[in-house]
């Protein structure tokens, strides 16, 4: 590992602007709020902040939907501002990584808004233009966000692709002119002193050559992974990453193992790392994100086992359990009420533990919870609100109350809401009116009460971190799984030629008995759930109890 490889050790902490702090009355955050809370994050001991997208946007999708790549939504700050979190987080030996949204830019932007209505625009080719078939759009492909994935130009008659919303369109990357586009962004930011990027969906930039109906499917198949997505980020790593060191992250949707070991190659030629969301399905009813079902723990272990033992020594991938696009895990995998803390730990442990990269988002390291909105007027995300009018109003498939149940599961608001400081009126998060609801239980669940409870979330989540430094084998380790068809426990292995580390976690609130066999081995536990357990030789038979966790070090 050279020094240029900082982040094989490095946690890294996702910063949702909008919910995070605001320092005036706006109901939003901003930039001042960021720094303003630079000191507690410098005493979680993260190492870098990944923030989402705070550039000028009409913030459809908060952001996403990028109108100028060189600019700061005046709602965040300005660039001053900017430069000001820059110097201050550095100063605290804390990086800042920017998001970039690529594949798609706002229908706000000026190419286009240039190339709308105008097949003569020097703009037009820069985004995905098709001719209607049968008087309908040119394929039957879905918008992520619901409906079809094509939106008509009325003057031209054409239509423009847009994978997400209709006011993010898809950006057309045969153009070798929108590749030096994307080139000189990503330049500006990182002639800036940036330390890295977060590229979302960047598997999705390369459509195929034609354009025709997916029987079988939405259409992803045809644009997942496509024909020239590793050619299309080996060009601009070998342009930009390479040159700046970048450390960068790749959001993978829906993509396979194969890819991202080409993503995340340790020859450095495309991205440092990957997300991938498979283990985020394991509570998709046959695949559907839009259903309320358990989740299915014994598909997760094995979806685990197949990314730790696939990208061990091939690639490298991030660890995690939340951003902003996902429910609270506490909330989704633990218990949010009576075992909130003890859950919300154990669950921690069970990735922290793992190869990879791990990423805290925002209010996770307190054990926030979803904030179980009964009301379809409460939510904002644009994707729970289109899924609602779609499923209850036009195809009536779901009562309402069904969807606010389903909502209450699945919802990206539940990830979105503000940042619960402290006991103040609105959790300390704003002087106005917060954009999106604080979640009830913010008198009891926030940042001060963790902070002064030397139990609590906040400092197990500083211990791992510091873990992930001292103890190598948690970084280099084989990954194992000792109890894959165990109904509770996850338990698995971590083994470097000198040491072996047994991590074993409770997933349920029933006790459970396990018996592991160290007898005459250099044993210590290094981290425990349960203020109890003593750090010395543990029991051979231990009996879990609801949630408990415990990681064991052995010496070799
Ligand atoms: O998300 C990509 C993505 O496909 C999902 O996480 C998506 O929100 C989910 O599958 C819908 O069910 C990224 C960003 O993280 C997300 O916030 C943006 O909305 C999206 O890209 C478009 O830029």
């Amino acid at each position: 590992m050279t020094n240029s490889e900082w982040w094989r050790t490095a946690t890294i902490y996702q910063i949702y602007p909008k919910s995070f702090c605001d320092s005036g009355n706006k109901g939003t955050g901003d930039i001042q709020g960021i720094i303003s809370k630079l000191d507690y994050l410098k005493k979680l001991g993260v190492d870098a902040l990944w923030l989402t997208p705070i550039y000028q946007s009409p913030m459809i999708d908060n952001g996403y939907d990028i109108a100028d790549y060189y600019s700061i939504n005046p709602d965040f700050g300005t660039m001053a501002d900017f430069d000001e979190l820059l110097e201050e987080a550095k100063s605290r030996n804390i990086r800042i990584i920017m998001d970039i949204v690529v594949n798609h830019t706002s229908t706000e932007h000026h190419w286009f808004k240039s190339a709308l209505g105008n097949k003569g625009s020097e703009y037009r080719d820069y985004y995905i233009w098709k001719d209607p078939v049968d008087g309908k759009a040119p394929t039957n492909w879905q918008s992520k966000f619901g409906g079809n994935a094509w939106a008509l130009d009325e003057v031209t008659n054409q239509y423009y692709l847009h994978l997400f919303a209709k006011e993010q369109a898809d950006l057309n990357w045969e153009n070798s002119k929108v590749r030096k586009e994307v080139k000189d962004i990503i330049s500006f930011w990182a002639e800036k002193g940036i330390d890295g990027f977060r590229l979302d969906v960047i598997n999705l930039i390369s459509k195929p050559n034609e354009f025709i109906n997916d029987e079988s499917g939405d259409g992803r198949r045809f644009y997942t992974d496509g024909p020239k997505a590793h050619q299309y980020l080996q060009e601009i790593s070998e342009a930009v990453f390479q040159k700046y060191g970048s450390v960068t992250v790749g959001e993978m949707s829906s993509t396979t193992l194969d890819h991202c070991q080409k993503y995340s190659a340790q020859d450095g030629k495309e991205l440092s790392m990957v997300f991938n969301f498979h283990h985020l399905k394991a509570d998709y009813k046959n695949g559907e994100k839009w259903t309320k079902a358990p989740f299915d723990f014994l598909s997760l272990k094995s979806i685990f086992n197949h990314w730790q033992t696939g990208l061990n020594g091939k690639g490298w991938g991030a660890l995690f359990w939340c951003n902003h696009d996902q429910p609270r895990v506490v909330s989704r995998l633990g218990n949010d009420e009576e075992y909130r803390e003890l859950s919300a730990k154990m669950l921690a442990s069970s990735v922290h533990m793992m190869q990879g990269t791990p990423y805290i988002y925002q209010g996770e390291e307190i054990g926030m919870t979803n904030p179980h909105y009964t009301s379809i007027d409460q939510y904002r995300d644009l994707e729970s609100t289109n899924m609602f009018d779609i499923m209850v109003n036009q195809e009536k498939s779901v009562s309402e109350s069904e969807m606010l149940d389903i909502l209450d599961q699945k919802s990206r608001d539940n990830s979105r809401t503000p940042m619960q400081w402290n006991g103040n009126d609105n959790a300390g998060f704003t002087l106005g009116t917060p954009w999106l609801s604080i979640a009830n239980n913010y008198q009891d669940v926030n940042a001060e009460n963790a902070v002064n409870d030397k139990n609590s979330v906040f400092y197990f989540y500083q211990k791992i971190i510091q873990l992930r430094k001292e103890i190598e084998v948690i970084t280099s380790g084989d990954y194992y799984d000792l109890m894959p068809e165990h109904k509770a426990l996850f338990c698995y292995q971590r083994e470097s030629s000198t040491h072996r580390l047994i991590a074993v976690h409770n997933f349920y609130a029933n006790e459970e008995s396990v018996s592991l066999d160290l007898k005459g081995e250099d044993v210590r536990y290094i981290l425990a759930n349960y203020g109890d357990v003593e750090f010395t030789q543990p029991q051979e038979g231990m009996i879990l109890r609801p949630y408990e966790c415990r990681v064991i070090l052995i010496q070799k």
